[in-house]
């Protein structure tokens, strides 16, 4: 019922080259036996040449980023309507690296969430607690404090644009993951958050993806827990036959 997606988060990695290289390789793997939507997030110098290089592959495409404001003043920033007019369809909102390097707070994600939807895009909006937070057993408060601040100033019909991402950030990049039970948890806490705002229906349509050093060896378990729709993968998206792979295990 609820879409699955497999998202590659390419972050700062990959010229142009590099980029239109493992798109090449992407293109060659048969995804259409896993029904999972495969997106793929390369950095924003590369969007136009990958869109343009997709041909008819069914590989959609993310931004990492979206500026909250239309245009104007605001050096070094990127418009929604630039990254329309690029072919983008996804963009990943509040990723931890963007909270904690870029100071972007649950205020300005609001922002941005809303500038995305009016433009049309479909959000993949982050959230997660750090490793102290989860230490105090603070995770669960964290996370719905983010998704409160962030996210539900939406209505239950704009809440159909919108797929969260589960990201611990003690998990991101680290090699070390949730286990497929904590992030059951937490994804099944998450649902509840969304039906107590929302109602049922918005709970049990929202595709929530785990995030955070997934791996061709962990993915299947993960992705078999009933409340997780899929991944945002880092590190292992840079690597076709990896990424694949972790598409391949649902
Ligand atoms: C979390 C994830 C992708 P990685 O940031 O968003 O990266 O898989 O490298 O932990």
């Amino acid at each position: 019922m609820r879409t699955q997606i497999v998202a590659g988060n390419w972050k700062m990695n990959c010229n142009l080259d590099e980029s239109l290289h493992l798109l090449n390789a992407l293109k060659l793997k048969d995804f259409t036996k896993a029904e999972v939507e495969v997106v793929i997030a390369p950095p924003y110098t590369n969007l136009y040449a990958i869109h343009q290089n997709l041909s008819d592959s069914s590989i959609k495409i993310s931004s990492q980023n979206i500026n909250e404001n239309e245009e104007g003043a605001y050096t070094g920033e990127i418009s929604p309507d630039m990254l329309k007019s690029v072919g983008v369809e996804y963009v990943i909102i509040g990723h931890s690296e963007r909270r904690a390097i870029y100071n972007e707070s649950n205020e300005l994600l609001a922002e941005k969430v809303t500038s995305a939807l009016k433009h049309g895009f479909k959000i993949m909006f982050c959230i997660g607690e750090m490793l102290d937070q989860r230490k105090a057993e603070k995770h669960f408060d964290v996370v719905k404090k983010q998704l409160e601040k962030g996210l539900f100033h939406l209505s239950a019909s704009e809440m159909k644009h919108v797929v969260i991402a589960y990201e611990p950030v003690w998990a991101i990049g680290t090699g070390e993951t949730a286990s497929p039970e904590q992030a059951q948890d937490i994804h099944q806490y998450i649902r509840q958050v969304l039906a107590e705002k929302y109602n049922q229906d918005v709970a049990e349509q929202t595709s929530i993806l785990y995030g955070g050093s997934v791996k061709p060896n962990n993915a299947r378990e993960i992705f078999a827990k009933k409340d997780v729709d899929g991944g945002l993968i880092g590190g292992a998206s840079l690597d076709a036959d990896s990424f694949a792979e972790i598409v391949m295990s649902f």
